[in-house]
Order: C-alpha cells, then structure tokens, then sequence
C-alpha cells in the first residue's frame, strides 16, 4: 500500500483517486488504523496547518475535505468493526437563527479527520438540539456562528451547560478570544486546524 499517494490525494482534493486508492487498500486488507493514522489524519493535518499559516486557502480546505469525506465512507463500515474507539464525542451545530455552515462543515470534518465521533446538528440549533447530543453522548459542544446577531445565542449555550462535565466551545468569523472569555466558553478558534487542536487538549 502506497501510504504516502493516499495523502497526496487527499491533500489535493484528489477525490476519484482517494476511492481507488482506499477500495484497493480494502481488498489488500490493508489495516484501516494504518491508513488512518499514516495516511488520511496526517494529510488532514498537513493542509489543516497549511491554511492556519495562510498558505492554503478555503477552496483548496473544501476539496481535500470532500476527497477524505469520500474515503472516510468507504472505510465506515470497517472502523466500525475493527472496534477502532473513536477519541471523543463532539456534538457541532450553527447556532440558532444562523444559516451558514461552511466553516461549520470544515471544522466538523477536520475533527472526525483527527478521530473524533461527530455529531453534525446541521444550522440553525437551538439549545434543545444541543442537549439531545449530549444527551445521547457528546462531550464537547461545538458552536459556529457567522452573524453578530447570533452571536449572543452563544452566551445561552454556555450558560446552560455551565455547572455541567460538558464543554462549550466556539467559533465562526465574528468570534474572537475576547468574547470567549466575556461569556465564558471554554474554548475558541479562528480555524478548523486549531478547533481540532483544542479538542485534543480536552482529551490529552
Ligand atoms: C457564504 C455566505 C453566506 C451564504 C451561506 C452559505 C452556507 N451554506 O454557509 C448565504 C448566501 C446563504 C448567506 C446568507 C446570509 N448572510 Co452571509 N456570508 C457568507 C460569506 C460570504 C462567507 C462565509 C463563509 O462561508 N466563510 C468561509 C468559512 C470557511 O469561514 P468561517 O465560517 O469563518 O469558518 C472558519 C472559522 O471561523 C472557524 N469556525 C467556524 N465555525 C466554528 C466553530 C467552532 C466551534 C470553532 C472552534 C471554529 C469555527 O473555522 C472555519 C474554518 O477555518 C460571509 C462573508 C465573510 N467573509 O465571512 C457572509 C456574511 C457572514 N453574511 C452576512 C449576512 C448579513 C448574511 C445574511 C443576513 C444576508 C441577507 N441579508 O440575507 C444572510 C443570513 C442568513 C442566515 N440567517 O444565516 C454578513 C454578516 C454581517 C454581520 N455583521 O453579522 C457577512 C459577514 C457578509 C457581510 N460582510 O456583510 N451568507
């Protein structure tokens, strides 16, 4: 198995080779930790750490996102059974009156790229939806927001898991340090590289 094509291809978004390539690593009965941890994570990573530094840019993110996005389906049903356990379970969800998603998406995929369970509750999330997650596991809530008027909306999250083991997270283009810290989330980050990087300090 050719470890480092498979990352190359996911790295450029390369989708049609990324299935070839997982669909003869399947028939090899290559092992999918392998491919997960020597391949597909650290292409994610690579160009996660790329568009923190600027040098790669939101379509080329979305691309490499889809071609691991297509790869991580095939492989689905055998880390199920390969009793792989997945690190965490996050729960991600725009906020309530919020209909934007991208940057949403990008953070979702990057987190299930680095092993994460994710629980995508699309846009638009009140906190009831929040709760269901955690509810049925989540440990972590996610919440993306592109809109100054929705911003607020975060402040409810967090008050409503305050006094919780849950953590509340955030994130989305108005969204800064500072706010973090006035409305006590417990975690921020400008991208999907180091909204990552931040679940991995709540499960070193
Ligand atoms: C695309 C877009 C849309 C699309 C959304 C499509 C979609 N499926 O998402 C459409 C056309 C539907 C849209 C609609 C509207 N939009 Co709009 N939209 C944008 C635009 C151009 C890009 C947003 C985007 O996708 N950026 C790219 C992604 C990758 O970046 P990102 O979301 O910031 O995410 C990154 C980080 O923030 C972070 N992140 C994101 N979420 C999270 C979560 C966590 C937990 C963490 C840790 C990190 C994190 O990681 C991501 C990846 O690095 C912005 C302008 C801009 N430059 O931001 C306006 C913008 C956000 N929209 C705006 C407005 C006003 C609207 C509308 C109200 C317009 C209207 N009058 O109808 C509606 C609102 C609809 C609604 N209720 O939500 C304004 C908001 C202004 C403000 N002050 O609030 C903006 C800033 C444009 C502007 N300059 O006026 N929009």
């Amino acid at each position: 198995m050719d470890f480092e094509a498979l990352k190359t291809a996911v790295q450029k978004g390369r989708r049609n080779d990324v299935t070839a390539l997982v669909k003869t690593a399947i028939e090899e009965k290559v092992d999918v930790n392998d491919l997960l941890d020597r391949s597909m994570i650290p292409a994610m990573r690579e160009i996660g750490d790329r568009f923190s530094r600027n040098e790669a840019y939101v379509p080329e993110l979305l691309v490499a996102a889809r071609a691991m996005q297509a790869g991580l389906t095939l492989l689905e049903p055998l880390i199920a059974e390969s009793g792989r356990e997945p690190r965490g379970k996050i729960a991600i969800g725009t906020v309530k009156g919020d209909l934007h998603d991208i940057g949403k998406n990008l953070v979702a995929i990057m987190l299930k790229g680095a092993g994460y369970h994710v629980i995508d509750l699309g846009v638009d999330c009140d906190i009831a939806k929040y709760d269901e997650a955690v509810k049925n596991g989540a440990q972590i809530v996610a919440c993306s927001s592109l809109l100054t008027t929705t911003m607020p909306y975060m402040k409810e999250v967090v008050e409503h898991f305050r006094g919780t083991p849950v953590k509340v997270i955030i994130g989305g283009a108005p969204i800064t340090q500072e706010y973090a810290n006035e409305i006590g989330a417990d975690g921020y980050s400008s991208d999907a590289n180091g909204a990552a990087k931040l679940v991995d300090t709540f499960f070193a």
